[in-house]
C-alpha cells in the first residue's frame, strides 16, 4: 500500500523497555519493530540515529471549544482543529476531551461534541462531564458506556451553584460507574468552602487575580480529595483525581494507594512546573492568564508533585488545556471570580516534562513514555492500540532529539490563544518529527495537518478493576513539606 515509512536507527522507547531498532510503518499501523529492517526504494526512510522514537503523547485532560463559566464569550479559544494542531506540533498525538452536557442532556452533549470533533486532525476520545444528577442522567450514562464508547465520568465537587454535586449524588454516581465498569473522575475542591473563601477575599477588598489563589487554598483541595477517595472506597470502585495541584491532595492519594485503594492521581503540567508568583503580577493581563482551578500553588508544591510522579504516587501527566485569550480573561478585571479559569499546555506538555524531569535526571526515558502516553492508554482501556510502539499499534510516533532545544512563545505557538503561561521558556529536548496515523505531520518546524483526518477512539468499559495498580511508598512524604502558606499569612 501507499503510506510506508521506515524509521531507522533510533532508540525505540516503550514504557518498560528501550532498544536501538527500526520501526516500519505500513498504512497507519506499526508493522514491525526490530534492528536492521530491509525495505525497497519506494519506502520513505527517516534517519533517527541518536534520537528517541517514542509513542506520541496522549493528553488525558483537555477542554477544546468548551462553553464554560456562563456566556458564549467564554467559550475556549482552541477548537478541535487548532488545539490538535498545537498538540501535534508539541508531540501529542491523541487527547481525551471532556464532553459537556447540553441542557443537562448527555446525549445532546455527545452529539454536539461529535460535530465539533469533525475538524479533528488526530485521534481523540471523550470523557463525559456530569453537571447534575437525576434518573435521566443515570440512564444516559448507560447509553454512553454501552453504545458511545465512553468509559469515564467526571464529577465536580467545586463550582457551587453551577455544576457542583453533593455527597449524596456523588455516591449515586460512584455506584452507577461501578455497575457500568466505568471510571469515576473528580474535580476535587470543596465548593462550599471556596464560595466562602471568595466572599472573604471580596470583603477584604482583594479583587485581583491573587484573590483567586487566596480564596481556595490547598486545604480545600485536600479535603475534597480525601472525601472523594473515602467515598469511592466505601462504594469500592476505582477513582481518578484530575488536576492534582498540591502536596496536600497528593498526600491523600499516596495514603490511599499505600492502603491498596485503586486511586489514580493526575497532575497537570502547569502544576508541575509553575508556581503562583504570576498571580501577583501587577499587570492584570499577565496575572489573569495564570488563573485556573484548582490554582497553581506556592513554590514547593510543583517540586513535590514531580517527586510524586517520579515515585509512582501520581501516575500520568495531563494539561487541563483550556485556553481563553486576554479579552476573555479581562471579563474579570474588577472581580477575580469572573476570570474564566484555564491555562494552555497541550502543545507544551511533552517538552516541559522532558525538560524538567528527563533532562534533569529525575526520571528515565521509559518512565517518560509511561507518564505521557502508556499509562493513559492503559487506564482508559485503549492499550496497546495507543501508547506503545509494538507491531499492530497505531503509528502515532514522535522522534525527539535530546541534544536540540525548544523555545516557547505566544508568537510562535500553534494555539489560537494570544498568551502563553510558559512564555519565554527555553529548554532541552525537541520533538523534531510527529507522525500521526502513519503520516508525518510535523517536520522542520512545519505543520502539515489534515482537517477531518482524526478518528474517534471508543473506550470500552472495564472488565477488570485496575488489578495492576501497585501500592505506593509514602515514607518520603514528610521531607517534601515546604511551601509557604500565603493564605495563613493573610490572616
Ligand atoms: N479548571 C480550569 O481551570 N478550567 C477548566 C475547568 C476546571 O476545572
Ligand atoms: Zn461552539
Ligand atoms: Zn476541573
Ligand atoms: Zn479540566
Amino acid at each position: 500500500s501507499s503510506r510506508r515509512i521506515l524509521i531507522k536507527g533510533g532508540t525505540v522507547v516503550n514504557a518498560h523497555h528501550q532498544e536501538v531498532a527500526d520501526v516500519y510503518i505500513d498504512d497507519g499501523i506499526i508493522a514491525d519493530v526490530k534492528p536492521n529492517i530491509k525495505v525497497g526504494d519506494e519506502v520513505a526512510v527517516i534517519d533517527a540515529t541518536g534520537k528517541f522514537v517514542m509513542p506520541g503523547g496522549i493528553d488525558p485532560h483537555t477542554h477544546l471549544e468548551m462553553e464554560f463559566m456562563g456566556t458564549d464569550s467564554t467559550e475556549t479559544i482552541d477548537d478541535f482543529f487548532s488545539g490538535q494542531a498545537a498538540a501535534l506540533a508539541g508531540g501529542t498525538t491523541m487527547h481525551i476531551d471532556f464532553v459537556m452536557p447540553v441542557n443537562g442532556s448527555l446525549s445532546l452533549g455527545f452529539k454536539a461534541y461529535v460535530e465539533k470533533a469533525k475538524k479533528s486532525c488526530m485521534d481523540y476520545g471523550f470523557h463525559m462531564t456530569i453537571t447534575k444528577w437525576d434518573d435521566t442522567v443515570a440512564r444516559e450514562m448507560e447509553i454512553m458506556v454501552k453504545e458511545k464508547g465512553i468509559n469515564s465520568f467526571k464529577f465536580f465537587l467545586a463550582y457551587k451553584g453551577i455544576v457542583m454535586i453533593n455527597d449524596e449524588l456523588l455516591l449515586e454516581g460512584l455506584k452507577k460507574c461501578k455497575s457500568l465498569g466505568a471510571l469515576a473522575m473528580v474535580h476535587a475542591e470543596n465548593g462550599d468552602a471556596v464560595f466562602e473563601g471568595q466572599k472573604r477575599m471580596i470583603e477584604l477588598g482583594i479583587t485581583g487575580p491573587e484573590g483567586h489563589a487566596l480564596s481556595r487554598p490547598p486545604l480545600l483541595e485536600a479535603e475534597a480529595t480525601a472525601r472523594a477517595i473515602r467515598l469511592a472506597g466505601f462504594i469500592n470502585t476505582p477513582l481518578y483525581i484530575v488536576h492534582v495541584m498540591s502536596i496536600d491532595a497528593m498526600e491523600e492519594i499516596a495514603k490511599a494507594r499505600k492502603l491498596g485503594q485503586r486511586v489514580v492521581g493526575e497532575p497537570v503540567v502547569s502544576g508541575l512546573v509553575l508556581n503562583d508568583s504570576g498571580l501577583w503580577d501587577p499587570d492584570f493581563n499577565i496575572a489573569a492568564k495564570f488563573v485556573m482551578s484548582p490554582p497553581i500553588r506556592a513554590p514547593g508544591h510543583g517540586r513535590a508533585l514531580q517527586a510524586a510522579v517520579s515515585m509512582g504516587v501520581l501516575q500520568l501527566v495531563g494539561t487541563d488545556h483550556c485556553t481563553f485569550n486576554s479579552t476573555q480573561k479581562a471579563f474579570g478585571i474588577d472581580d477575580f471570580r469572573k476570570i474564566p479559569n484555564g491555562v494552555n499546555g497541550i502543545e507544551e506538555r511533552m517538552h516541559l516534562v522532558w525538560d524538567t524531569m528527563v533532562a534533569s535526571g529525575k526520571i528515565s526515558v521509559t518512565d517518560y513514555v509511561r507518564i505521557t502516553s502508556t499509562e493513559c492508554a492503559r487506564i482508559f482501556n485503549i492499550y496497546p492500540k495507543k501508547g506503545a510502539i509494538l507491531p499492530g499499534s497505531d503509528a502515532d510516533i514522535i522522534i525527539l532529539n535530546p541534544n536540540s532545544s525548544f523555545q516557547i512563545s505566544s508568537n510562535s505557538h500553534h494555539s489560537r490563544s494570544d498568551t502563553n503561561v510558559y512564555e519565554g521558556w527555553i529548554g532541552k529536548g525537541k520533538v523534531e518529527i510527529t507522525i500521526v496515523g502513519g503520516r508525518i505531520v510535523w517536520e522542520n518546524n512545519e505543520l502539515k495537518v489534515n482537517l477531518g483526518s482524526g478518528k474517534y477512539i471508543k473506550m470500552p468499559p472495564f472488565n477488570y478493576l485496575f488489578d495492576g495498580i501497585e501500592k505506593a511508598d509514602v515514607s518520603y512524604i514528610s521531607s517534601l513539606r515546604a511551601p509557604v502558606n500565603r493564605f495563613k499569612a493573610m490572616q
